[in-house]
């Protein structure tokens, strides 16, 4: 059967089918509407049935709600009678109706029917459920924009590997990408920028190539409303206090303005740590109270991400405005004044119900009561908020950052000199042996990061998510396998099936034997 990523446990019973056709009905129990919706929808186009309800207890196919599983979980029964797929939630009926799409063949991921195809599934007993609750994937829309189908798309991608969390990082130095209707100049002014430097190979410059875009409020509404349908939760990150020059171009009020000409900084045209942060001021706490008022509206998801990342302190130590903050707030220095913006907007979430997640970099300084910590420059920043209580999402560097080279052969694209293969992924595991089990508890899960500096349209970002978001769907998935390690060919000669449905799908992935030449 070849699933990707790999169920707890499986049961087969040989060369022997369940026929689905014309007359295949979907019985959706309480709970399951979305998830017949979307079965009706995507096998309805792969097949040109309709997978109609028919007459109670005549339908092939049962969706359950049954508490008595795992969350999450579910158990799936394909037999001569028809298919029993039961979640302990309407999530798990969600996966488990991922895994029927994958029994059905890798036509089963075509929008329109091939004709004179037959259709079966395999008698099988299947019983699974995710390692882990926070399942994630983060897009980096700011240094290229994603036109909204292709975040549509890639949130499809997200639930067919069972990930549930789709981080959508949008605003950056290099653009503003959410319309905020009190402050309206931050996708008037901050969406685009008049050149981008370097290019997705070595040899690319893009110097006078403008770029831009952004989503508006029902934009973002639509895409909320869909990954819900796929019991996909967004969480979106709002970056403060650095990364914030295209914020700080649409209003140069929020810089430092004592040390810099906020007003001559343009919407930024290339990569790295950028020095123009945020200033410690009451008018920007309010100011970014005001975006977080409507991003609460607009998303919600109980984690909000506020960034917290690559802010350098330079600015801070040369400003009058931010040494006298620092002297009046009793603070030791510019760490814990990046620290002191953190807390404002811990407590201002906390109060409004929602949680805190930031870089590990809000660990310095002293990390913000409520803050949970996306540990990305090792283990040692979640290590250390595990111990300290908070909870932690894992996403090193080291293992699962996607806009890294995928090999270091000659032709491989991306300018990047770090090599992250499909096999680094897939041995990928989030939990460190330092921690006790007790402490392990706050690991909520992990994350794959595609920053999109080299990454500029939806084909590249297949080629850098795929296949390596497959490895990570699975290490996000499954149990480790007794024991301890995980067995990579298997994993490689599961892969050669799920291609199929890569292909099916038009994922534009990295070939086992390396990239196509437009790669
Ligand atoms: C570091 S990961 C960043 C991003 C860059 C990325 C490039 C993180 C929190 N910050 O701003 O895009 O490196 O790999």
């Amino acid at each position: 059967m070849d699933l990707i990523p790999a169920p707890r446990s499986v049961a087969s019973y040989g060369d022997q089918y369940l026929a689905v056709g014309e007359d295949t009905g979907i019985a959706a129990g309480a709970g399951t509407e979305d998830t017949a919706r979307w079965l009706r929808a995507t096998l309805g186009a792969a097949t040109g049935f309709s997978f109609d309800a028919r007459r109670e207890g005549d339908d092939l196919v049962r969706l359950t709600v049954d508490d008595t599983l795992p969350t999450e979980g579910y158990r799936l029964s394909v037999t001569p009678r028809g298919v029993d797929l039961r979640g302990g939630s309407p999530a798990g009926v969600f996966w488990g109706a991922q895994t029927l799409r994958q029994l059905l063949g890798p036509d089963a991921f075509r929008r329109a029917p091939l004709p004179g195809r037959v259709w079966r599934l395999p008698l099988t007993d299947i019983e699974d459920g995710p390692r882990f609750g926070w399942r994630g994937a983060m897009l980096d829309v700011a240094r290229h924009f994603m036109p909204k189908d292709g975040v549509l798309r890639f949130i499809d991608l997200l639930a067919a590997h069972k990930l549930n969390v789709f981080h959508f990082h949008l605003s950056d130095d290099q653009g503003w990408r959410v319309e905020i209707k009190r402050h309206p100049k931050l996708t008037e002014d901050g969406s685009w920028r008049t050149r981008t430097k370097y290019g997705h190979r070595a040899s690319e410059l893009w110097e006078d190539k403008p770029h831009g875009g952004f989503y508006t409020q029902d934009d973002i509404r639509e895409i909320v409303a869909y990954a819900h349908a796929r019991h996909i939760a967004v969480v979106p990150e709002i970056d403060i206090p650095g990364h914030s020059q295209a914020a700080i171009h649409a209003y140069p009020e929020l810089g430092n303005t004592d040390v810099v000409d906020t007003a001559a900084l343009p919407v930024w045209d290339t990569w790295g740590v950028n020095p123009n942060v945020l200033a410690p001021t009451e008018t920007v706490l309010r100011f970014y109270e005001g975006v977080f008022e409507e991003i609460l509206e607009l998303f919600p998801s109980t984690f909000i991400h506020v960034g917290g990342d690559e802010c350098p302190k330079d600015q801070w130590k040369a400003s009058p405005t931010a040494q006298a903050r620092i002297a009046e707030l009793g603070l030791k220095d510019e760490d814990e004044l990046q620290s002191w913006f953190i807390r404002h907007f811990d407590t201002w979430l906390s109060e409004r119900g929602r949680r805190l997640v930031g870089w590990d970099e809000i660990l310095e300084g002293g990390l913000a009561p409520g803050a949970t910590v996306s540990s990305w420059r090792g283990y040692e920043g979640g290590i250390t908020a595990a111990r300290a209580g908070h909870d932690v999402v894992m996403c090193p560097l080291q293992q699962v950052y996607l806009d890294y080279r995928q090999s270091d052969g000659p032709d491989e694209p991306v300018p990047i000199a770090y090599v992250r293969t499909l096999e680094d992924v897939y041995r990928f595991e989030p939990v460190p042996p330092q921690l006790t089990a007790d402490e392990a508890r706050h690991v909520l899960g992990t994350q794959a990061n595609l920053w999109t500096e080299v990454t500029e349209n939806a084909q590249r970002v297949d080629y850098q998510a795929f296949p390596r978001l497959c490895a990570f769907g699975e290490v996000a998935w499954s149990e480790l396998p007794e024991p301890g390690e995980r067995d990579y060919a298997d994993f490689e000669r599961r892969m050669t099936a799920h291609y199929r449905r890569l292909d099916a799908l038009g994922v534009d992935y990295r070939r086992p034997g390396g990239p196509l030449p437009w790669q």
